[in-house]
């Protein structure tokens, strides 16, 4: 049994997310959660909404709220979608709690002494119509690298070069619009990340297993060079500077999210969280792993392990990291400010929590973008779901509870389609067990997928109900199999589908969190007593119509 600390990227509190965040990090780390605490090891799957930063202020500034009301409301929002969703986090913190507050500004402290931060004066963007600073990415304008005329101040979408906002050609405020903008003076504490290079790099050099996608965006950025970083902002909602001079300044938000990682922990465990990220502490036996977009692996893999390394403190880091690309909507983008897409409170009011995981999690953006679309979506649900699944589960149930009283039948012992399962599902179980460990999603659940046909095509060719006229004990021992099949698929498939799993096991009476079926298929599907006495469930997913595909595609916005 092993220790395994598990974060997902901290959703930001601008708002409830949609389908692409919530694949993007959240419900792999999710998915993977279950896996590992089905498979008995210790787990604490941490997560948090990330609050500070001008984006916040100004969606609090929209909806006429005041800032900390408006965040402490969000949460709840969040929160409340997230459990809709089954996302089994053992805490759901907030990056503006006092714990992160203390921590952050003990980071601080530490990279002060250690000679990593130095005060420096700057000229930062102002703009008199907005009555602030403009934060990097709210300066637009012209990118003197490839003449974009709308690059954001800290990077150029067009041709991807990291900017300065003092870089950018005619430079307006993306907040107003006002092209009167003017630099000001301004003091801010930066982050020497050019002298961490050297450790940051050995660091990254020590992890050869990290993912492609992830070891590649970590060496573009120290290949790159890395900058110093300022790490305050003239803000009013954050963590405040405490430092002379620097009164009325917080840290930056990516300086502080981070440290939430850290933080949520001690919000969840005051007394035990240093043993899941002291290294002096106990958590050198912790195996950590994080979930997240591509667009944050940077932030992961360079800005946050500075500020660990610069420490010189012995902070657990990073073993692992499980990166994703975008989810799509129809190939454009998800947008919250347009409306496109669908958010996961929607989601949850048209269709139950598991059709989403399922379809999200055997579609994950894991090699290459990926698209949504609501027709890929509604033929998962109605084949995988509906047809093999839930067809499988109900059949034998139904059944099992008509012709032999409703309990697991004696009698018989398993023949020629029962041995050719037993073989099938010893190749395919390993198989799909060592994909989920590698947190290969797609193929698992390819595999799963298979896993469930193997099942239906099972019962098929066993035809219980054929045989039950002319042989009960061979019917007996189908029926059996069958029953056990639909136990043995509920712990299969707990991680991606837990409220179906929750409702398959309960057909049994089974009760507890299930564990990861160990063992040969021949004895894994002979484990219910014979005798006992089993409920056949209700439908487990309902077919989505035609009509209602051609309701929801209005509704949200698909592309015709
Ligand atoms: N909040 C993700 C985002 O908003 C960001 C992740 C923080 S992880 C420490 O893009
Ligand atoms: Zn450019």
């Amino acid at each position: 049994m092993a220790r395994i600390l598990i974060t997902s990227a901290l959703p930001y509190i601008n708002g409830i997310k949609h389908l692409g965040n919530l694949v993007g990090s959240m419900l792999p780390a999710d998915v993977y959660a279950r896996f590992m605490r089905a498979r008995g090891h210790e787990v604490a799957f941490v997560c948090a909404t990330d609050e500070h930063g001008t984006p916040a202020e100004l969606a609090a500034a929209a909806a006429g709220q005041e800032i900390a009301a408006y965040c402490a409301e969000q949460h709840e929002v969040q929160k409340a979608a997230c459990e809709g969703f089954g996302l089994s986090f053992d805490v759901f913190g907030r990056s503006s709690s006092p714990a992160n507050r203390e921590l952050t500004q003990h980071f601080a402290q530490r990279l002060e002494e250690n000679g990593y931060i130095e005060a420096r004066e700057e000229s930062q963007v102002y703009s008199p119509a907005d009555g602030r600073f403009l934060p990097d990415r709210y300066v637009e304008g012209t990118c003197p690298n490839c003449g974009f005329e709308r690059a954001r101040g800290d990077q150029c979408d067009n041709c991807g070069k990291l900017l300065d906002p003092t870089d950018l050609i005619d430079p307006y405020s993306a907040i107003s619009g006002s092209r009167d903008v003017e630099l000001r003076e301004t003091r801010h504490l930066y982050l020497l990340q050019s002298k961490l290079e050297p450790e940051v790099r050995a660091w990254v050099d020590a992890h050869p297993h990290w993912p492609q996608l992830t070891r590649s965006i970590a060496y573009k950025w120290l290949d790159e060079g890395l900058r110093d970083r300022s790490i305050t902002r003239d803000l009013d909602w954050g963590i405040p500077v405490p430092r002379e001079g620097f009164e009325g300044k917080v840290f930056y938000v990516w300086f502080d999210a981070p440290i939430e990682y850290i933080a949520a922990t001690k919000e969840m465990d005051s007394d035990g969280w240093e043993a899941w990220w002291r290294t002096d502490q106990g958590a050198d036996d912790v195996s950590y792993v994080q979930f997240m977009g591509k667009d944050n692996v940077a932030f992961h893999t360079v800005s946050f392990p500075c500020t660990l390394l610069g420490s010189k403190e012995p902070w657990k880091t990073v073993d692992t990291l499980k990166s994703l690309n975008w989810l799509t909507w129809y190939g454009g983008k998800f947008s919250t400010s347009q409306g496109r897409g669908i958010f996961m409170d929607q989601a949850l009011e048209i269709m139950p929590a598991d059709t989403w995981r399922w379809y999200l999690m055997a579609n994950a953006p894991e090699s290459d973008d990926t698209a949504f679309t609501l027709e890929a979506f509604t033929g998962a649900v109605n084949k995988d779901l509906a047809d093999v699944l839930g067809n499988l589960v109900n059949r034998v149930t139904r059944f099992a509870s008509s012709r032999f009283d409703g309990v697991v039948p004696e009698g018989g012992a398993p023949g020629e389609a029962e041995e050719a399962l037993f073989v099938e599902l010893d190749r395919r179980i390993p198989a799909y067990t060592e994909q989920l460990e590698r947190m290969e999603f797609r193929k698992a659940f390819a595999e799963l997928r298979a896993i469930w046909a193997a099942g239906n095509e099972y019962l098929q060719a066993a035809a219980p109900w054929t045989s039950f006229k002319t042989d009960k004990d061979r019917a007996a021992a189908s029926v059996r199999t069958g029953l056990n099949l639909v136990r043995l698929l509920a712990e299969l498939s707990a991680p991606v589908i837990p409220f179906t799993a929750h409702k398959m096991l309960a057909v049994f009476g089974i009760e507890d969190a299930p564990s990861w079926p160990q063992g040969e298929a021949r004895a894994l599907l002979d484990r219910l007593p014979h005798g006992a006495a089993f409920t056949a469930p209700d439908v487990l997913f309902r077919k989505v119509e035609d009509e209602q595909l051609a309701e929801w595609a209005e509704r949200f916005g698909a592309p015709r």
